[in-house]
């Protein structure tokens, strides 16, 4: 920041959440999610044709792992160009009736949109993106008023200038074209809109177009061992299996800044001050502002210069995303992921973390990162799965699939020439990826009230655990655990070799956390660490007491199937014998979003009342309601009579109605005594 006036916005709270919920209210709340968007997707740059993707949603269907959506890379491109498709590797009537099939199945279509824009080498080269946009002036300039040029994949790109008054008609243009081309995409991924060129202030006005042809990937393997591999003892294959017996150990990277070197520079240091870099350079290491990205002296419509508006980039390239789709798909909720971000990018996108590496150090991070961007407003968020950069290997992809699926953003996706780490390559990570994403998706209720709330008052969907427990100064520093809302807490295996893992369970011994899995109640130590069981495939997952989860009785494969089935309920009580909680309900796609339900559920005293408002009509009836924390009842009854179906099991102090048929419509009383 240069100069300029500034405006000061202090908030309040008092809890963490609330300030987090302030700003919110000051830059926009986040868009509304459509449901499938929880489902879990799958990525990666080297899918180099169809017969790739077909083969990962078949492999992925026979190994039983959820898919929801299939994703492409730049592969997907002819001539690395945005909005086209390679005539060979993805002809577009084949990709237009794989997507048709995906949509039948209830799955969805994800590609890559970049943000350099080619431009056309010769006279006879036929692109329209790039001409109409030449047409409709809607282009980054130079000062001297040509075209700003970079480059990326495609070679000499010019980049859009958001501010420019037709760029939503050429944006949308070029979409809805790629569309009518066989591109049925569901939603979009916007990358290197920071932007990234790989030129250095410009590469040139009046430069010879042909003379740069598209950069290739073509042949490049990444040969390195994962992170903790011993090749003397496992044999160069690279290749081992954690199943039985595994020696596997090793000690992973402390440090987050593998592969980063460090670089002094900053303009104290330098011998000369180059004017086209101003002298208040961000001093991060990596050189002038201009370096692998527009010029800072660049132009934009209205007479901005790059130099004020660089960090709205792609902020506007959502907003602007996100409208297109928003007349590409009139009524359905725009889903967008997206690599940069400015305050407010949550209004029209959600995010992934960038490029990691597939080393247990950024499986650790990525916790923060999650957390980051709660408070910016972009709950939407997810790391990389199994890491970006290098190979992964069968234990941390293990660890790495259930950790995500406890993020909002899940989706794994990896580098090209890196060994394949689709969650079906190992029987171990297929198995952990199964477990994972059934609690996940019996937890979309939950996940999706969290979400409305966040998008109709900014509440965090995902929270650091001192947020909730604001006089435990013990959980200030924690960040190897979070909470999704307040109610469930996740403890992954954030180490190679594990069987066990440590955590710490808030509220100093005046809440009773259970197990997700078996409901039991965790012998928890008051203010310190706990040890848990952690073997390969299981991640600790912990229900809080005085909660109130509506969930999905039986998850499906699809986000679709699961929200056909019918609802469980689970109240789990605390020392005092009360629980509540919310849920928010509605068709999970409209939007503008159409009519909602509201449920409460409120127990105390041997009563569980729940109570339903709104105009949202639920199809699905709530067939199981389990309570945990009841003493031994005789009589159970339902507001419409005698219980027969119910169960209790002493030892976890739980009490189990099946077949409830409750109708969620309307209001119901749960007694027991
Ligand atoms: O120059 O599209 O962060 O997720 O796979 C690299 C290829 C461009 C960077 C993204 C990454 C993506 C890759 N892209």
């Amino acid at each position: 920041m240069i100069g300029g006036i500034l405006d000061f916005y202090f908030f309040s709270g008092p809890t963490d959440a609330e300030v987090i919920a302030q700003y919110g209210s000051v830059i926009g709340y986040p868009m509304w999610q459509p449901a499938w968007g929880f489902g879990f997707h799958l990525c990666r740059w080297g899918y180099h044709n169809l017969s790739d993707d077909k083969e990962n949603v078949a492999q992925m269907r026979a190994a039983g792992v959820p898919l929801e959506v299939q994703w492409n890379d730049i592969d997907l491109y002819h001539a690395y160009r945005d909005f086209t498709t390679d005539p060979v590797s993805f002809p577009g009537d084949e990709l237009r009736a794989f997507i048709q099939e995906l949509a039948a199945n209830h799955q969805h279509y994800i590609p890559i949109v970049d943000a350099g824009i080619a431009v056309t080498v010769n006279s006879t080269d036929v692109y329209d993106p790039f001409t109409r946009g030449v047409e409709e002036d809607v282009w980054i300039k130079n000062p001297d008023g040509s075209l700003y040029l970079g480059q990326v994949w495609p070679g000499y790109t010019v980049f859009a200038d958001w501010f420019s008054e037709n760029i939503l008609s050429v944006w949308t243009e070029g979409l809805k074209n790629w569309t009518d081309m066989g591109v049925e995409f569901s939603g979009i991924w916007l990358d290197m809109n920071e932007p990234s060129s790989f030129c250095s202030y410009s590469c040139g006005s009046g430069a010879n177009y042909s003379a740069l042809a598209p950069l290739s990937m073509a042949g490049t393997v990444i040969t390195a061992y994962p992170e903790c591999y011993n090749y003397t003892i496992w044999g160069p294959s690279g290749n081992i299996t954690i199943n039985g017996t595994s020696t596997y150990s090793c000690a992973a990277d402390s440090t987050a800044e593998t592969g980063i070197e460090s670089r002094s520079v900053g303009v104290g240091g330098a011998q000369s001050v180059d004017p086209g870099s101003p002298p208040y350079a961000i001093h991060n290491g990596f050189g002038v502002l201009s370096a692998h990205s527009v010029a800072t002296n660049a132009t934009h419509y209205g007479g901005y210069t790059e130099l004020d508006v660089h960090n709205m980039f792609g902020l506007l390239e959502e907003k602007t995303t996100n409208l297109a789709i928003q007349s590409i798909l009139p009524g359905k909720r725009p889903f967008l992921i997206s690599r940069s971000t400015f305050p407010s990018a949550g209004k029209w996108t959600g995010h992934w973390l960038g490029d990691n590496y597939s080393k247990w150090q950024y499986m650790y991070l990525s916790i923060q990162g999650v957390l980051q961007f709660q408070i910016y407003q972009i709950p939407m968020v997810g790391a990389d799965t199994c890491g970006f950069i290098g190979n992964t290997d069968e234990e941390l992809c293990n660890r790495w699939m259930q950790l995500s699926a406890f993020t909002p953003f899940y989706r794994n996706h990896n580098h090209y020439g890196a060994i394949p780490q689709e969650p079906y390559r190992w029987t171990s990570v297929a198995n952990a990826s199964r477990i994972a994403i059934a609690a996940r998706y019996a937890l979309l209720p939950y996940w999706y009230t969290l979400f409305a709330n966040a998008s109709m008052a900014g509440v965090p969907p995902v929270r650091a655990l001192f947020y909730e427990f604001p006089d435990e100064p013990e959980l200030f520093t924690v960040d190897r655990q979070w909470l999704i809302g307040s109610d469930i807490l996740v403890t992954p295996v954030l180490t190679p070799g594990a069987t066990t893992v440590d955590g710490i369970f808030p509220g100093r011994g005046s809440v009773i956390w259970r197990d997700w899995y078996t409901h039991a109640v965790v012998n928890a130590t008051t203010g310190g660490s706990t040890t848990l069981d952690a073997p390969i495939s299981h991640i600790n997952v912990h229900v809080r007491d005085n909660s109130a989860l509506l969930l999905h009785q039986e998850p499906g494969y699809t986000i679709y199937e699961t929200r056909e089935g019918p609802y469980a309920l689970l109240v789990s009580l605390n020392a005092a014998g009360t629980a509540f909680g919310t849920a928010y309900v509605d068709d999970g796609i409209s939007f503008p979003p159409g009519p909602s339900r509201s449920l409460t559920f409120q127990a105390a005293e041997g009563v569980l009342k729940i109570e339903s408002d709104g105009g949202y009509e639920m199809q699905q009836k709530l067939e199981t309601i389990t309570v945990l924390g009841v003493q031994k009842p005789t009589q159970v009854t339902l507001e419409t009579g005698t219980v027969e179906e119910w169960t209790y099991e002493e030892t976890i102090e739980e009490l189990v109605v099946s077949n409830a048929c409750v109708d969620l419509n309307g209001q119901v009383t749960l007694t027991w005594k």
